[in-house]
Order: structure tokens, then C-alpha cells, then sequence
């Protein structure tokens, strides 16, 4: 058993070679409710470069075994997998939203969307197609096969703690890969939790391999490690530009998916209503905390005032609580650090001249005495040349943007580093499709807002949200996996391609 009840607090322990360890150096870090930090949720394994280093060697010999199973016998241990977090669903939703604050309505969407990544990825088990192809020489055979790379280091956030891991590690598992699973400081529960379901379904020994802690030298320990032959991390760009720098000597495949600043465009024959619903789900689900989160909203003149009056008392009523509580619409920020980080922003954001429409506090008395809480906020007649235009903040706070037409909301949509999620809300299928095509990101949603993306479809953003990959759908097959290119020559005598012509 991974847990041990010494004191008040259960102490859980790191997960290598199919073995629940204690980190080498003795030492745990608390993980606390950001919602009420008196509450204690666990110790977890403050992990060193030692641990790093035996979970890689662990996976890497686990490996040997693993890319000789066959992928469809691998997908049984992966649709087994499935089955347990369906069956525990309710549980593991609510200790995510004990140890990361977001409300149980979401954290419960955050473990289906783990399930719904382990049954489709299980699903390729028996579709892990490549091509065959006529050869331009007689008596000779061309396909091509996916091959695994080796040991694979999961580097995942805080903000889904079960669907992100599950994104990375499923695909990376099917494909024959063996993995190491670093998650962030702040939620290594689900990642227990998560790692015991794959361990009950029947993952060998080494196949799965769970470090928690924090710091650089796991990280980089972990990143630069030889035996390491993929690195996917989801995280600030600021990181990301680290472990692909880190990564690129040895030239590491390198899955990166990071910041983004999405915007929602209202067209002045939008539904306003409708788009009122997407703004408040996009700006405020998850506390702002998504990658995907719409926290520019370009609203066209001829409407703008009309939204505003709808939206702002909307947001002002949002209820903020504990995530437990059913009442509950949006959570705390994750931590101090991130609370002072929205708290600097809207500073920025009334330096810069933007008006505060709703919200601009942290919420301190009474049940939030002991959160990190922090108000909805907007900000109404933002200039897009503004920080708070520009700057990914990952907290509550929306910034409104007049437009005077598409082409303008399409020029400021684009105007960002990011290019993660973009969203119109409008009747005229033209429009919708003219912005479908002109906005530079990797998701794109009409009538509905920047967040909600489904499993089956690629993930992931463009310029510094992104290197170039896609996780989900089977675009995350090709993260996992490189092609091989087999020619198999029957013919019993030399044939020179390019060289050699067939006859007719
Ligand atoms: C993230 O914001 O980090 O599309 C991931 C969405 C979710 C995933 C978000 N399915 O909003």
C-alpha cells in the first residue's frame, strides 16, 4: 500500500519499479487545501535526484518487456484502467477539489475526461495503423510501422490533475513506452491516485513510475537524463522554453504545450445571451486557471454596451466558495504565490488606465478567511496594446475589448504571443467561417466559448503556446511513437532503387 496513517495526516509515498518508496532523502512536503489551508490533505515524497535517477533506470528496463507486448494486450490493462476511474469517479473528483479548489461539477468533468482519454487511446490498441504502399520494384513489400522511443518523462500542472496526466501517459503506454510521471507540487494527490489505477489495472512493474516534489533538480534531473527519450510538459512558456533548451542537445522528442491569452468575439448579430453564458463559463471555470480560459472578450461597438450590462451583474453575482459546497460556482486561486499574481494584474490593469467594472479584491473575511480567494473580476475599455491584453494572468480576470468590425476582432484576436483558443459568437455562417480560417490558433469554437475541448480532436496551440505537436486524438499517437519505414525484398536479387527500373 502506497499510504501509511502515522499522524493526523497520511503520508504517501513515490511509486518506482512497481514499488511504494520513500524518497531517498527522508523528507515530505504538506499539500494543503487552497480553499482552506488549515486543512492538511497529505505529505507527499520530496523527491532528489537519486529517486529520479532510479525511476528512470526502472522504466528504462521495464521497457525491454513492455515494447514487446502487444499493443492490443496493453490497451486490455488501459480499458481496465477506465473501468476503475469510472468506478471511483465520485472519489477522486472530490479529493482533487480538496487539494487544487476547483468546484466538484468541474473536477468531476476533469476525471471523465481522463476516462474518456483511456477508452479512446485503448481503442487504438487494435488501430495503431501505419501504411503499405505498392514498392516501385518487383517482388518487394513497403509499409510502414509506429515504434515506441523508450522512457518517457510526464511533466504535468495543477489545473487538470487527472485529464492532463492522462492525455501524456495513455498514449505514451499504448504506444509501448514506459513513463515517469512528475506532477506538480500542488496536486499530487490525483496523481496518486491516478498512478494506483493504472497500477491495479495491471501496469507491470516499472511500466508507470510516479517522483513527486518540486524544484529544478527533478526536473532537470529528469529532462536531461539520457535514458529519457521523450519529454511532454504542459506549463508556463517560461518553463517550457527551460526543459526544451535542456532537452535540445541530445535531441529529445519535445512535447510542449503552454501558455495562452484566448479570446471570445462577439459580432454585433450575435445572441448576446448566449454569449453572456460563454463569457462567464470561459473567463471564470476552473478560477481562470485553463490554458484555454477566455480572458479577452472583443465585443463589437454596435453591442458592446448591451453586453456589458448583461455580463457585469451576471459576474457580480457569481457565488465564490469552497468547490465542496454545491452553492459553489467558482473556486480559490490555487495558491498565494498565484493569488499575488492576479492581485499585481489588476494593479497593471488600473495603472494602464482600464476600467474596473466588477470584482478587483482578494476576498479575505469570513468563510475566505483561510483561501485564496479573489473576486470575478473584468476590465471594460481595455486597449489591446495593454498587459492585461497580453499577459496570460491564469486567475479570474477578464479583460473587454470594443472592436468596430470582424477584421478588426480578428486583428486583435491575433495580436497575442498565444495561440492556444479563439471563439465568435455570431448568426451569419460567414462570419463564422471566415474567423474559423483567420484566426491563428490550434482550437477554434463557434457559438460556444474558448474552453471545453473533447479528447478525439488534436490539443494544442500555436506560436508560444506550442513546438509544433498535438496531444489528444490520435495526433498524441505521433508524440509517443516515430515512424519506421520496412522494404522487404523477395525477389532473391539486388534491386537498386531509383536505379533499377521494373519492366513493363
Ligand atoms: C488546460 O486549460 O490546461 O478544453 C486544459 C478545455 C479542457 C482542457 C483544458 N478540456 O478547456
Amino acid at each position: 500500500m502506497g499510504t501509511t496513517t502515522k499522524t493526523a495526516a497520511a503520508t504517501f509515498s513515490n511509486y518506482i519499479d512497481g514499488a511504494w518508496t520513500s524518497a531517498s532523502s527522508g523528507e515530505r512536503f504538506e499539500n494543503r487545501n487552497p480553499a482552506d489551508t488549515g486543512e492538511l490533505i497529505g505529505l507527499f515524497q520530496k523527491s532528489s535526484r537519486a529517486d529520479v535517477n532510479a525511476a528512470v533506470d526502472a522504466a528504462a528496463r521495464a521497457y525491454e518487456r513492455w515494447r514487446l507486448v502487444p499493443a492490443p494486450r496493453r490497451a486490455e490493462i488501459l480499458f481496465r484502467a477506465a473501468q476503475i476511474l469510472v468506478d471511483r469517479k465520485e472519489a477522486l473528483a472530490r479529493d482533487m477539489t480538496r487539494e487544487m479548489g476547483k468546484i466538484l461539477d468541474e473536477t468531476r468533468g476533469d476525471v471523465q475526461e481522463a476516462i474518456d482519454m483511456t477508452y479512446f487511446i485503448a481503442g487504438e490498441g487494435r488501430r495503431l495503423y501505419g501504411q503499405t504502399t505498392p514498392s516501385e520494384l518487383r517482388d518487394k513489400f513497403a509499409m510502414s510501422v509506429r515504434q515506441p522511443l523508450g522512457v518517457c518523462a510526464i511533466i504535468t500542472p495543477w489545473n487538470f490533475p487527472m485529464a492532463i496526466p492522462s492525455w501524456k501517459i495513455i498514449p505514451a503506454l499504448l504506444c509501448g513506452n514506459t513513463v515517469v510521471f512528475k506532477p506538480a507540487t500542488y496536486t499530487p494527490l490525483s496523481a496518486f491516485n491516478f498512478v494506483k489505477v493504472l497500477e491495479e489495472a495491471g501496469a507491470p512493474n516499472g511500466v508507470v513510475n510516479l517522483v513527486t516534489g518540486g524544484g529544478e533538480e527533478i526536473g532537470d534531473t529528469l529532462v536531461g537524463h539520457p535514458e529519457v527519450k521523450v519529454v511532454s510538459f504542459t506549463g508556463s512558456t517560461d518553463v517550457g522554453r527551460v526543459v526544451s533548451e535542456r532537452a535540445a542537445p541530445a535531441f529529445k522528442k519535445v512535447h510542449l504545450e503552454m501558455g495562452g491569452k484566448n479570446v471570445i468575439m462577439i459580432m454585433d448579430d450575435a445572441k448576446l445571451d448566449l454569449a453572456v453564458e460563454g463569457c462567464l463559463w470561459g473567463g471564470f471555470g476552473t478560477t481562470g486557471q485553463r490554458c484555454t480560459a477566455a480572458s479577452r472578450v472583443v465585443v463589437h461597438e454596435k453591442v458592446y454596451r448591451e453586453f456589458l450590462d448583461a455580463f457585469l451583474p451576471r459576474v457580480r453575482s457569481l457565488k465564490v466558495g469552497n468547490g465542496l459546497d454545491p452553492v459553489t460556482q467558482m473556486g480559490p486561486s490555487i495558491s498565494q504565490g498565484q493569488l499575488e499574481t492576479v492581485m499585481r494584474y489588476v494593479k497593471i490593469g488600473v495603472d494602464e488606465g482600464a476600467k474596473l467594472a466588477a470584482g478587483g479584491h482578494r476576498l479575505e473575511s469570513g468563510p475566505y478567511t483561510k483561501g485564496f480567494f479573489h473576486e470575478p473580476t473584468v476590465f471594460v475599455d481595455v486597449d489591446r496594446a495593454m498587459r492585461i491584453a497580453r499577459e496570460e494572468i491564469f486567475g479570474p480576470v477578464v479583460s473587454v475589448l470594443p472592436c468596430r468590425s470582424l477584421d478588426d476582432a480578428i486583428s486583435i484576436g491575433n495580436d497575442v504571443i498565444y495561440g492556444l483558443s479563439a471563439s465568435i459568437y455570431t448568426q451569419d455562417i460567414n462570419t463564422a467561417f471566415r474567423a474559423m480560417r483567420d484566426l491563428y490558433t490550434g482550437v477554434f469554437y463557434v457559438n460556444a466559448p474558448t474552453i471545453g475541448a473533447e479528447v478525439h480532436l488534436p490539443f494544442g496551440g500555436t506560436k508560444a503556446t506550442g513546438n509544433g505537436h498535438r496531444e489528444a486524438g490520435t495526433a498524441a499517437l505521433d508524440v509517443f511513437s516515430e515512424w519506421k519505414s520496412v522494404y522487404v525484398d523477395f525477389s532473391g536479387k539486388l534491386q537498386r532503387a531509383q536505379i533499377d527500373a521494373a519492366e513493363i
